[in-house]
C-alpha cells in the first residue's frame, strides 16, 4: 500500500489504478501544509487512506486529470470521485465519514470557522513571499511585521473566546486548519511574531498532544532542508530525506 512516507511520483510515471476497497486516497506531498490539513482530518477521524506523494517540482501529466489546478491535495473515492482544495478536502470527510465530527453544528459556530479560515488564507501567501525573501538574502522586517500584526489578531480573538481552542475546550476543524503554519513558524525562523501572544503559545502546547498533529508533525530541521531544496526548484526536494 502507498504510505505517506513512499516516494513521489513524477513525471513519465504511470497513473495509479482504481482506489482499493475500503480506503480512501490522497494525493499529498509529505512536506505540504494544505495537504497536511487533510491528514489531519484524516487521522482525527480514524479514517482508513492511502497516500500517493507528488512530485510537485516535475508533476506526472496524468496529476491534471485528478486536479486541473495540478495542486496538492486531492482526495479520490473508490468510485474516482476527486475532490480538491485543502478546506473542501476537509469539510469532504467531516461529513462523508462518521464518527467524531469536527465541525460544529450550531450555524453561528461554523460560520465563525469559515470566517476565521478567510482571514487566515490572507496570512498563508507571506509565509511564501516571506520565505523566498529570505533564501534571495533579502531585508524580510516588512513580511515579519506583516505576520506578527495578522497572528496579533488571532490572539485577539482567542483571547476574547477564552477558551484553550479556536471552537472551544477541544480540538476542531479550525485549529487543524491554520495549524501547519503554527508548525513551521520556527523552521520560518518566525517564532519571534508569537513573543505577545501568550494565548496563542498556549494553543500552540495544547495542540501539540493531540494525537493527530503527533502523527503528522515534521521536525523543524527536516523542513528547513526541505525548503532550501523547494526554493532551489530541486526535483529532489519532495523526496528529502527518504
Ligand atoms: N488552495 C489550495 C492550495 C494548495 C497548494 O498550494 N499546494 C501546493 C503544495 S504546498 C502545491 O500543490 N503546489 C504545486 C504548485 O504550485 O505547482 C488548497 O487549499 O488546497
Amino acid at each position: 500500500m502507498a504510505g505517506e512516507h513512499s516516494r513521489s511520483l513524477g513525471k513519465g510515471s504511470t497513473a495509479p489504478g482504481a482506489v482499493p476497497e475500503g480506503l480512501i486516497r490522497l494525493y499529498s506531498m509529505r512536506f505540504c501544509p494544505f495537504a497536511q490539513r487533510t491528514r489531519l482530518v484524516l487521522r482525527a477521524k480514524g479514517i482508513s487512506y492511502e497516500v500517493i506523494n507528488i512530485n510537485l517540482k516535475n508533476k506526472p501529466d496524468w496529476f491534471f486529470e485528478k486536479n486541473p489546478f495540478g495542486l496538492v491535495p486531492v482526495l479520490e473515492t473508490r468510485k474516482g470521485q476527486l475532490i480538491y482544495e485543502s478546506p473542501i478536502t476537509c469539510d469532504y470527510l467531516d461529513e462523508a465519514f462518521p464518527g467524531k465530527k469536527l465541525m460544529p453544528s450550531d450555524p453561528y459556530e461554523r460560520a465563525f470557522q469559515k470566517m476565521l479560515l478567510e482571514r487566515f488564507s490572507k496570512i498563508t501567501p507571506i509565509f511564501f513571499k516571506y520565505s523566498a525573501a529570505l533564501k534571495d538574502g533579502q531585508d524580510t522586517t516588512a513580511q515579519k511585521a506583516e505576520v506578527t500584526e495578522k497572528l496579533g489578531k488571532l490572539e485577539e480573538i482567542l483571547s476574547k473566546r477564552n477558551t484553550t481552542f479556536f471552537g472551544g475546550d477541544s480540538v476542531s476543524m479550525i485549529d487543524y486548519m491554520i495549524w501547519p503554519w503554527f508548525e513551521r513558524l520556527e523552521a520560518f525562523e518566525l517564532m519571534d511574531s508569537l513573543s505577545r501572544a501568550p494565548k496563542l503559545q498556549h494553543w500552540m502546547e495544547a495542540m501539540k498532544k493531540d494525537p493527530a498533529v503527533q502523527a503528522t508533525m515534521t521536525d523543524t530541521q527536516t523542513f528547513k532542508n526541505f525548503l532550501q531544496l523547494y526554493l532551489k526548484n530541486s526535483l529532489e526536494a519532495c523526496d528529502y530525506g527518504l
